[in-house]
Formats: structure tokens, C-alpha cells, sequence
């Protein structure tokens, strides 16, 4: 071997017993976090198995399929992890970001622990259950089933089960920051008086030796600002007591004139904290610091910094179309992105805690954040309920309080809702559970005060007396109030009313309005919007007016959308099935138009104009009637063409210009500029002065409705009925259908056999006669019905308590007419096919006169009803 090769062979030598050393030191020496999602087993039934990726669950179909309720049980992990000899000094954790709902953990077949509750995370130390130079086996069987024990016990989402955030295995030296309190991080930032002038900071660190003698250590302490020059340098020695875990407290030395932290400035320090023995790095630590103070005032609203800060913003839940709530980070990040992006400078995390990466992202983009534990709708008198909740919350403060961006913890959500309903417990049982919830709530209250001194406590009330009367109004520092005048209550200027009566009435109590907003689904518009219709015009309606309500009042702290995208709930019949439609976004993160309206009133960056039409498809108007379009801009005026002529220049209110447009026959091109921003639109208008099927060979009346409904099932956009106009078309009698007095029209449910729901729920009753205008020739004729009288149903969100056990009393048995012919005769929807079930009837008709069509429907029993009309030209 020549000289030189013997060079290389030993250096190479060398470089291999460095590394291994190195892999050996790191191994051994310094803490390690490992994510372990991929390579699970998953199984049902512990028979059959499937590998699966975490995040995971076993809801994301079932949860949306016409049968009614989704899988809660059991449901089985497992992984073999393998363990070298050389980890055998170390310590080892698993840690879990999020299990819903509880979960027991096994290593080797030996029980390790349990979990209860589905959005926090949790850990344990598996070191002595494990095997050293060979594989581990690591099982958590995960359960979803109600649990009269663990909140939420009742609520309008979905409880996907699974293993659905990371799973990570942390390994230590023996001497570590703690991750024995609640799972937490093992350090405390606290913020001692905060000013511009001044701040100091305060660092409680957790610190565990599991080591059987005392040891030595130095902690440092970091503090860089945004341009990684170090604004603090301190090192503190300390003594580490065997087997023993201990808080150090350590102040700061003061920092004056700091960068404050703000929405329209978050500026960030990164704190760095650094275990280590003999120059030797046992475990290091990293967080965000931001310096802001925030005091509310029941007439002046907040303040942060010292000045008055409306917010303005959203609500979030972490699911996501066709993932359930085994949504990738990344997915959900983004999410931060577009809330800041309208403008936003709030967000509750509603109703539970949400990814530790979407509160950095709020530090990071300056967003104040409400976060809140699921206690919903009901408590359960039990011991281990509120130790669960207890334990809950304090987890969830101590997991997320060093966030800068975390200002309101809040711990309840319309805890009276179901006692509200609730129509069968005694005067006195119901007082009781008053009493009981109330004690809870105080428990809870006290909690959050006391872990976290510097924060707003936070709880949100539905539209009820009990929480004024009990008492539990007054416990939080900040009242926050889901209204849904509009919706579920009275109409849309009431909210005002409401909040200025409470305001009189309880001068002292600061107010934030935390839920608003009706449904909304992409494929309803209207020139008509009303309640219930789940249009995207009334949804701009309310909340357009929602937002002046709230800005003319300055005694509001502020106001979160509900929600910002559409999420699952299960037993929900909106206009999606299974989803609550009231996002700003849809459930896959595509905006509504509301979104855009919201921006150009929020976000004041640069120039901005959108035009409203993005879901104007398929649009047919009638003679020479004009359509109304919405322009969103930040700007004053925008100057508006049509096909190339300039229909003018138009002021916007309140980021809003509405223009009637005259739109032609075919392609239109709309273009908006203002300075140096423009938008421009494509809609295709079908113009038409009678039903001729010259540029048309389909066409669809949505019966017993207002609304546009564009709808992929027909391939179809279905025009709004109308009473019987000649040439055209229209209903002689009937009435729209209404399950309720409150005007919410058609049925809110799901409707088997379809997804054109919004065209099924919506239909005529007593109708016995309809006409449309249509020449000589041969035509397909769909009819469409559904039977809207339905059995009891438990659905609070969508109808009163006395609706709820709506019986099928009305039968109605009627014969369907095309013209002279008989298409069906005793139709009786009733007894003929299952509950909720769309029907269709179709036949051929060959009009050989200038009277066009007719559809009778002849009663035998009660009133007939019709839902739809679709007409197809054969040839
Ligand atoms: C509420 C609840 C929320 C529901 C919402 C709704 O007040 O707090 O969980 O989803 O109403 O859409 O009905």
C-alpha cells in the first residue's frame, strides 16, 4: 500500500471513530426529539391490522356518510421501536401531541399509563419498561366513545378518534428540564411589569435530576432580539439534588425601552436556555418572547400597549375536508397565513386547544389569541368530570402560557345550552345542575387566575337569561357572547339591542362578542337573501352589519366569525350534510366571498378590489332584468367596466360598492380598478324573454325557493321560483314549506340519495298546479319531492326545542299530473320509501299546442308538495 492510500485509510479511520463517537455522544449526552408518526399499525379490532401515518383517524369518511353517527370506540396502535445499548443511560419519554379522547399506553405489554382528553398533550416516562439492543413494542389503544367523565360531552363538531397530532420520543441525559408538569416544556417565562420603558422578565425553570447523586450544572440564559444580538447574558450555577425535581426562579436583569409586540409590530426575542455540566450540553430550551400588556375595560373595550384595540377576527377548528382532524401542520399553518392575511388581530381557538405550530405562527405574525378548553353545552355532576377538567385546564395553560401571543383563557362554552332545552329534568334538578355547573366554573376560574396571573380569563354564553341569573357571567374578566340574531334568534339589528341592554344592565362587565354568523354554501345566491336561506348574500348581510354593530360600539371588546372554514358535525343537515357551513372559508380552504369583504375592511396594507362574482355560475335572468354585483375594496371609490364600456365610478361604504348590472347574453367581462389595483371577472349569463330552448336545452326551477342553486349532481343551476308570470313560468298556489314559525325554510337536513340538498329542502306545499310556458315538442320532465315531515330529532342547531319531536302526522297521498297524462298516481312519499329520501319521477311529454306545460298534483290525503322541476328538450 503506497504511503499516501495509508494517509487516506487513516484519516478515514479517524473521521469514522469521530462520528460514531459524536452518534455515541449524542446518543447519550444531550437531549434528542424524535418524531415517530410513521410505520403504525392500526386496527379495529385487534384482528386486522393496517399500516397508517400519523396524524390519523378512523372518522374522516363514516363522519359524512348518509348513516347516521360515526364510529366511537376503540381503536389500536402499535410500533416497534428499537432501542440500542448504548441509550441504556439515557432517559426516554413518549409524548403525545393529541390523542382524541383517551388513550392507554403499554410498552412491552406492561401498562404504562393512561390519558383523558383529546386536545392536550400528555407524556410518560417509559424508561423502565424498556429492553436495551432490541426492539420495543409501544401499543396505545385509543378510545372515542362518549365518556360522561371527559369533555366535551355534547357539542357541533365531530369527535374524529385516533392518534391525530405527533408522537414523539424525547430522550434525555439524566439531568433535564422536567417534562413532568403537565407536559409541559419545563420552563415558565413570566412578564413582570411590562412597559415601554421597561420590562423584566422572570424564568421558572423545572429541573429533574433522575441521577442517584447531586450534580452540578450551569443554566444559561439567552435573550437575542429579532436581529440575534444578545440582549441577555446570564448564567445561573446550580445545585441539582438527586432523584429530585425542583423549580429555580431567576430574574432578569431589567431591559429598557423594549420592542413591544403587537399585531401591526410583532416584534419577537427568542429566549434560549441551556442546561449543562462540566462545559458538557445536557438539554436546551427555545421560545419566543414578546413584550405587550393588555387590560380590559367594560366601556372602553381593550387595550393593548396602553392603547385601544378593537379585535377583529375568527374562530378556528382544526379539522379539514376529507381529513377529519388528521390535518398535516403544514395544512394548518397556512390557515394562520390566510387569518392574518384578511387582516385579522384575533383568533379563538374554539373549542379546544389546537397545534402548539399555529400558536408560533400567531407569535410570529402578530395575532392575539383566545384559547379555551372543551367544556360544552353540559357538565356531568361526577368528582372525576371536574377533576378531568381541572386537570384539563391545567394542562392547557401550562402547555401554551409562553406564548406571547396567547392573551384570553377561557374554559367553558354555552354550558347552559343543553339546560336551556332540556324539557324533561325537574325545576329542582335543573337547579341543581346550576349550582353544580356554577361550582366548576368558580373552581375554573380560580384555576386560570391563579396559573396564569398576566392573562384575561375568557367564557362564551348562547343567548340565555341562566347566565345573568346564576351568576356565572360575572366570574371571567372578559364575557364573551355567541349571537345568532339572524339565524337561530329574532333578525339582525337586534344584536345591537341586545348588547347595549346588557351593557346598561351590567356597566362593569366587559363584553366580547366570541360567535356570529349565519350558514353559508358557495352554491346558493340570490338577489333576495333572507334567514336560513344559506346564501353567500346573506352571510355578507349579516355579517356586514354584525361588523358596524360592533364597531359603533366601543364598549365591545371585539368580535371572532363563526367560523373561519366550515367544519364537521355529524348530525348537521345544513346544505352540505354533516358540515356546519358558517366558515368565512369553505371546508377546503377556498374563500367565500365574505372572506374578501372582511379584508377590505381589515387590511389596509395596499390597495385592494375583488369582485364578487366568483360563484356567480350558471346565472339566468328573465327579460331585461339586471343582477346586482358586490365590489370589495379598501379604497374609496372604484371605477367599474363593462364589456369595455365604463359603467362608472362607484363610492364604497364600509369597504362595499353594490352595482346593478345589465348583464348581456353570454360572456361578460367586469373590470374594477382603483388606483393602481383592478380586478376583472368572467360571467356567463343566459338572457333569455321566454322558455323557446333556442340557446338552452335544460332548464330548472328550484320550487318553493328564492335562491340560485348551482348544482353538479343536475349539471344545473336551478332558477328561483316565482308566481305564475305568462311566457314564463310560476306556481298558481301553494306555500313555501317552513318547519318552524322562525321562517327557516325547507328542512335542515341531510337528504338521502342526493347531494343536491339545497333543491330538495326547499319545496312548495299545496301546490296543485304549475306552469310553465314551454313551445310545441318533445321534453324529458323530472319531478322532485322529499317527504319534509320527519320523525323526532335531537337537533338543537338547527330548530326550536318544541320542533324537536316533529311526528309524521301530516300524511299527504296525491297523484302527479304531466299535462293530461298520469306520471304517478297515489304518491304516497310517506309510506313508500325511507325518511328524507329524495325522489325523483320523470316522464316524456309531447307538447303539440301553444299551452305549454303543466304539473297537478291532486290531493287524495293533505297538501302535496314539490321541491323541484327540471325540463330537458329531446332533440
Ligand atoms: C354555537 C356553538 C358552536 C356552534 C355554533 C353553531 O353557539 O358555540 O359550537 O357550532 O353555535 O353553528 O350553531
Amino acid at each position: 500500500m503506497s504511503k499516501e492510500r495509508a494517509l487516506i485509510k487513516r484519516h478515514s479511520k479517524i473521521r469514522y471513530i469521530a462520528i460514531l463517537l459524536l452518534v455515541l455522544w449524542l446518543q447519550t449526552g444531550f437531549s434528542q426529539h424524535l418524531i415517530i408518526n410513521s410505520g403504525w399499525q392500526f386496527s379495529k379490532d385487534k384482528t386486522s391490522w393496517e399500516t397508517i401515518n400519523i396524524p390519523h383517524t378512523w372518522n374522516a369518511k363514516d363522519a359524512f356518510d348518509d348513516e347516521p353517527g360515526y364510529r366511537r370506540g376503540l381503536g389500536f396502535y402499535k410500533k416497534q421501536i428499537y432501542f440500542s445499548n448504548v441509550q441504556k443511560d439515557n432517559i426516554h419519554y413518549l409524548k403525545f401531541d393529541g390523542i382524541n379522547q383517551e388513550a392507554t399506553v403499554y410498552v412491552n405489554g406492561q401498562l404504562v399509563g393512561d390519558h383523558k382528553g383529546g386536545y392536550t398533550a400528555f407524556n410518560f416516562d417509559i424508561s423502565s419498561f424498556l429492553n436495551y439492543g432490541t426492539y420495543n413494542l409501544i401499543e396505545v389503544t385509543v378510545d372515542n366513545s362518549y365518556n360522561e367523565d371527559i369533555p366535551p360531552l355534547d357539542a357541533d363538531f365531530t369527535f374524529y378518534g385516533g392518534i391525530y397530532r405527533d408522537v414523539e420520543l424525547i430522550s434525555l441525559p439524566k439531568q433535564h428540564f422536567s417534562l413532568n408538569d403537565f407536559a409541559s416544556d419545563g420552563f415558565y417565562v413570566n412578564y413582570i411589569n411590562v412597559s415601554k420603558a421597561e420590562a423584566t422578565l422572570e424564568i421558572e425553570a423545572l429541573l429533574k435530576n433522575d441521577a442517584n447523586v447531586d450534580k452540578n450544572a450551569f443554566l444559561d440564559i439567552q435573550l437575542f432580539d429579532e436581529n440575534g444580538k444578545a440582549v441577555q447574558l446570564h448564567t445561573e450555577r446550580l445545585k441539582l439534588p438527586a432523584e429530585a425535581s425542583n423549580k429555580y426562579v431567576i430574574n432578569l436583569p431589567k431591559i429598557y425601552g423594549p420592542h413591544l409586540w403587537s399585531p401591526d409590530h410583532p416584534y419577537l426575542y427568542t429566549l434560549k436556555l441551556s442546561l449543562s455540566e462540566n462545559g458538557r450540553l445536557l438539554d436546551t430550551k427555545q421560545c419566543h418572547v414578546g413584550f405587550r400588556w393588555l387590560k380590559v375595560d367594560p366601556e372602553k373595550g381593550l387595550f393593548l400597549n396602553g392603547k385601544p384595540l378593537k379585535l377583529i377576527g375568527v374562530n378556528r377548528h382544526q379539522d379539514y375536508q376529507g381529513l377529519g382532524n388528521a390535518v398535516p401542520v403544514n395544512l394548518q399553518t397556512k390557515d394562520i397565513e390566510t387569518i392574518k392575511n384578511m387582516g385579522a388581530n384575533v383568533i379563538r381557538f374554539a373549542h379546544y386547544p389546537q397545534s402548539q405550530e399555529l400558536y408560533d405562527m400567531c407569535d410570529k405574525l402578530g395575532i392575539l389569541v383566545w384559547t379555551e378548553i372543551p367544556i360544552v353545552n353540559k357538565v356531568t355532576d361526577s368528582k372525576a368530570f371536574f377533576e378531568t377538567c381541572l386537570n384539563m385546564q391545567r394542562e392547557h395553560i401550562k402547555q401554551y402560557i409562553n406564548h406571547p401571543s396567547v392573551a384570553m383563557f377561557g374554559y367553558m362554552n354555552e354550558i347552559f345550552l343543553r339546560l336551556a332545552f332540556d324539557n324533561k329534568s325537574s325545576d329542582e334538578e335543573k337547579e341543581h345542575l346550576k349550582t353544580v355547573t356554577l361550582d366548576l366554573a368558580k373552581q375554573l376560574e380560580d384555576l386560570t387566575r391563579t396559573l396564569a396571573p398576566n392573562h384575561i380569563t375568557v367564557m362564551a354564553c348562547h343567548l340565555n337569561e341562566v347566565y345573568n341569573t346564576t351568576g356565572i357571567a360575572d366570574l371571567p374578566m372578559l364575557l364573551g357572547w355567541n349571537l345568532y340574531f339572524g339565524w337561530y334568534d329574532k333578525d339582525i339589528p337586534d344584536l345591537g339591542i341586545f348588547l347595549d341592554e346588557q351593557n346598561e344592565r351590567y356597566p362593569n362587565r366587559s363584553m366580547f362578542l366570541s360567535e356570529y354568523g349565519p350558514g353559508a354554501d358557495v352554491r346558493i345566491f340570490t338577489k333576495t337573501p333572507k334567514k336560513f336561506d344559506f346564501s353567500l348574500d346573506y352571510q355578507l348581510k349579516l355579517h356586514y352589519s354584525y361588523f358596524q354593530q360592533i364597531i359603533e360600539r366601543p364598549f365591545m371588546a371585539g368580535m371572532t366569525a363563526w367560523n373561519f372554514a366550515d367544519f364537521g358535525s355529524e348530525f348537521r343537515g345544513d346544505a352540505i350534510p354533516h358540515v356546519n357551513q358558517k366558515g368565512l372559508l369553505q371546508y377546503d380552504r377556498t374563500p367565500k366571498e365574505v372572506y374578501y369583504w372582511y379584508k377590505s375592511v381589515l387590511d389596509k396594507n395596499k390597495p385592494y378590489v375583488h369582485i364578487a362574482t366568483d360563484y356567480l355560475s350558471g346565472i339566468t335572468l328573465l327579460g331585461n332584468e339586471t343582477y346586482p354585483i358586490e365590489i370589495f375594496s379598501n379604497q374609496d371609490e372604484v371605477s367599474v367596466m363593462l364589456n369595455g364600456q365604463h359603467l362608472g365610478n362607484f363610492k364604497t361604504e364600509n369597504g362595499i360598492t353594490t352595482i346593478d348590472i345589465p348583464f348581456l347574453n353570454g360572456k361578460n367581462i367586469i373590470k374594477a380598478t382603483s388606483g393602481s389595483t383592478e380586478d376583472a371577472k368572467t360571467v356567463d349569463v343566459l338572457r333569455i324573454n321566454a322558455l323557446d330552448f333556442k340557446d338552452f336545452n335544460r332548464f330548472g326551477i328550484n320550487v318553493g325557493s328564492h335562491f340560485y342553486f348551482t348544482d353538479k349532481e343536475h349539471q344545473i343551476t336551478w332558477v328561483p321560483d316565482q308566481t305564475y308570470k305568462r311566457g314564463l313560468f310560476g306556481h298558481f298556489d301553494g306555500n313555501v314549506f317552513n318547519l318552524s314559525q322562525e321562517k327557516h325554510q325547507g328542512i335542515p337536513y341531510n337528504i338521502k340519495n342526493t347531494t343536491s340538498e339545497p333543491m330538495f329542502q326547499t319545496m312548495l306545499e299545496g301546490c296543485t298546479t304549475y306552469k310553465v310556458d314551454i313551445p310545441k315538442g318533445n321534453y324529458k320532465v323530472s319531478l322532485f319531492f322529499v317527504e319534509p315531515q320527519i320523525k323526532g330529532t335531537n337537533n338543537l342547531y338547527s330548530l326550536k326545542a318544541s320542533e324537536e319531536t316533529t311526528e309524521n302526522k301530516n300524511q299527504r297521498i296525491f297523484d302527479v299530473y304531466l299535462n293530461d297524462k298520469l306520471l304517478q298516481s297515489h304518491f304516497d312519499m310517506a309510506s313508500e320509501y325511507p325518511e328524507k329520501y329524495g325522489i325523483t319521477k320523470t316522464g316524456i311529454v309531447s307538447i303539440r299546442n301553444d299551452n305549454g306545460l303543466t304539473v297537478r298534483l291532486k290531493s287524495i290525503v293533505g297538501q302535496p308538495v314539490i321541491s323541484g322541476i327540471l325540463i330537458e328538450k329531446i332533440n
